[in-house]
């Protein structure tokens, strides 16, 4: 992957390596690419990020995320009412273990790539998260103690409408 920011590509690369040192990076994670845009998602619905990568003229790259680990992540997926069904503006704040994650609900995420909708919150060793959703037209929802491992659908006006375990 190449990217026009010169120091964040140092850091990616780093990772990589260091990824690949322990056996958890994969062949994809080092070939170099002409890429243009970047979806961040989890396309095999098992918890994980994973990441898709468009390159120029040629297949996109699909890095699945297959590293473990003891730690927690919770999704979640807004259903605007008043706002739009999409909820495509609205912003959620995750605060957990004394520590505070915001992620912004995006039409698109890089050039000619859109990341998954569902908002997807790593919590490190937190078993839950207090949520607030900012919705596009203003109003503010708050849900207290979410608990981690599940994707959590809330609808606007009317909390968590279903829950379920990836
Ligand atoms: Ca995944
Ligand atoms: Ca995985």
């Amino acid at each position: 992957m190449r990217t026009t920011d010169s120091a964040a590509a140092a850091d990616f690369l780093a990772l990589c390596r260091q990824l690949t040192a322990l056996g958890e990076g994969g062949p994809g994670i080092e070939e170099v690419h002409a890429s243009r845009g970047v979806a961040f998602g989890d396309f095999d619905n098992d918890g994980d990020l994973d990441i898709l990568i468009m390159n120029q003229n040629e297949p996109p790259s699909l890095l699945r995320n297959d590293v473990s680990g003891d730690y927690h992540w919770l999704k979640v997926k807004l259903v605007g009412t008043k706002s739009n069904r999409s909820a495509i503006g609205a912003t959620v704040v995750a605060s957990y273990g004394g520590k505070k994650q915001a992620q912004a609900v995006m039409a698109q995420s890089s050039y000619l790539s859109v990341s998954d909708r569902r908002l997807h919150f790593g919590l490190g060793a937190a078993a839950a998260a207090d949520l607030e959703i900012r919705w596009p037209n203003g109003a503010r929802e708050t849900i207290p103690q979410v608990a981690a491992g599940q994707l959590v659908t809330v609808q606007e006006g009317a909390g968590v409408v279903k829950r379920e375990r990836l």
